[in-house]
This record gives C-alpha cells, sequence and structure tokens, in this order.
C-alpha cells in the first residue's frame, strides 16, 4: 500500500503532512509546482478536478479535501490517536474543531489571500481583503476564547486539530494582527511546533521557527 501526498511547501497540504510524520508511516511527497501552476495542469486535475492542493492518495483511493484526508489518516493509523475514539464526547469535540477549523478559517483565509476571485471589481479588492481579515480577526478571538488556558484544542489532549490551528495560525502571519499576538495561541503555536514530527515536517518545506 503506497501513500502519496501532493504538497507544495507550507500550503493546506502541511496538515496531512505534519500527520503523516506524527504517524511514522512510509509516504512520498509529490510537489505541486505551483510557480508553473502545476495544481491546474490536465495531469493534477485527474487528482483534482477543482485544481487545489492538497491529495492524498492512498492505493487506488484518490483523496481531496485537506479536512477529508485528515480524518481518513485519523482513522487509518489510530495507534497514533490523533483523534479520540469514536463514539466519545471527545470524538464529538473533535468533529467540532476539524469541521470550524475548515469550513470558518481555513475559508475565510481562500478570501484573504485571493481576494480577487471574490470581486468582479478590481477597485473592491481591498474592501474584500479588509473584511476577510475583520472576519479572520473575530474567528481568531473566538478559538481563542475557546481554548482558554487549556492545553490543546481538546484540553489536556492532542489532536490532529491542533495540528490544523497551527497551520491556520501561520498562515495569519503576514496579518497586520497576526493570530499569535493572541498570547494563548501563542503558547498553542509554540507546543506544536516543539513536536519532533512538526518539526521534521517544518524542515522539508523549508519553514523556519520561530519566525514561522
Ligand atoms: N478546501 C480545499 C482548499 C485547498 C486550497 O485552497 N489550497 C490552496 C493552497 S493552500 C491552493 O491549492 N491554491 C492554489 C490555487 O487555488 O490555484 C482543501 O482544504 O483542500
Amino acid at each position: 500500500m503506497m501513500l502519496a501526498l501532493y504538497y507544495y511547501p507550507g500550503n493546506a497540504s502541511l496538515l496531512p503532512h505534519m500527520m503523516l510524520r506524527e504517524i511514522g508511516a512510509a509516504f512520498e511527497l509529490r510537489l505541486v509546482n505551483r510557480d508553473q501552476n502545476a495544481q491546474k495542469s490536465a495531469e493534477y486535475l485527474k487528482l483534482n478536478p477543482n485544481g487545489r492542493i492538497p491529495v492524498l492518495v492512498d492505493g487506488d483511493l484518490v483523496l481531496f479535501e485537506t479536512a477529508a484526508i485528515a480524518l481518513h489518516l485519523a482513522d487509518k493509523f489510530p495507534q497514533a490517536g490523533l483523534a479520540p475514539e469514536i463514539g466519545t464526547k471527545e470524538r464529538a469535540e473533535f468533529y467540532k474543531w476539524m469541521v470550524h477549523l475548515t469550513n470558518t478559517p481555513q475559508a475565510e483565509y481562500r478570501a484573504w489571500f485571493y481576494p480577487h476571485e471574490h470581486a468582479t471589481d478590481e477597485a473592491a479588492v481591498p474592501s474584500v481583503k479588509r473584511a476577510a481579515e475583520a472576519r479572520l480577526n473575530r474567528m481568531f478571538d473566538v478559538i481563542s476564547e475557546q481554548l482558554g488556558d487549556g492545553t490543546w484544542l481538546l484540553g489536556d489532549r492532542f489532536s490532529a486539530a491542533d495540528l490544523f490551528l497551527l497551520m491556520l495560525i501561520r498562515w495569519g502571519r503576514g496579518m497586520p494582527r497576526p493570530p499569535r499576538s493572541i498570547p494563548n495561541l501563542n503558547a498553542l503555536a509554540e507546543r506544536v511546533a516543539a513536536r519532533p514530527a512538526v518539526q521534521a515536517a517544518f524542515e522539508v518545506e523549508g519553514i523556519k521557527t520561530p519566525l514561522f
């Protein structure tokens, strides 16, 4: 059985990449060369018709959508402990965070990074970006309130949701008010980034710490 992750450094592929390193599974990384718009090539569109990164190939399974890939990896390798046991309260909280992170801040980042996709008039682009930034700020405030003084999103239990949050915190490093300026989010990011598996993924993707 062969696992292959189509990735680009720092993109949404970082979440499954960190998970694969946490799991310790054998896998192959396949670079999607965004400099050449390879995510829109005919070959890549066969894997993901949306032309977006990442894609996971697991034998004859070809999977797009970051959160789906993350949930699949957590289920396939339960011994890695990246998700609580099915049917428990913790598992329900885990689903809440995975779904929230993918359909709220991750989706909002799309408007912040690609504001032109959200406007038909070039003059409106800066305003679209500012509005996305304001919404992201509110979203991170809510996540910070929910995290409180917990060690991880699920309290004292580490999960793939913390890896997801680290990736999203990192994406905001160029924002006027980066998520890391919120003390408990910064502390969580530091804890997650210190994990050997995360360090290994960062090294391969050329992501520098502590200024990530
Ligand atoms: N909902 C998708 C979004 C993926 C996404 O937007 N990926 C970005 C990189 S982080 C991408 O492929 N951007 C290049 C493009 O849209 O052409 C997922 O989670 O997989």
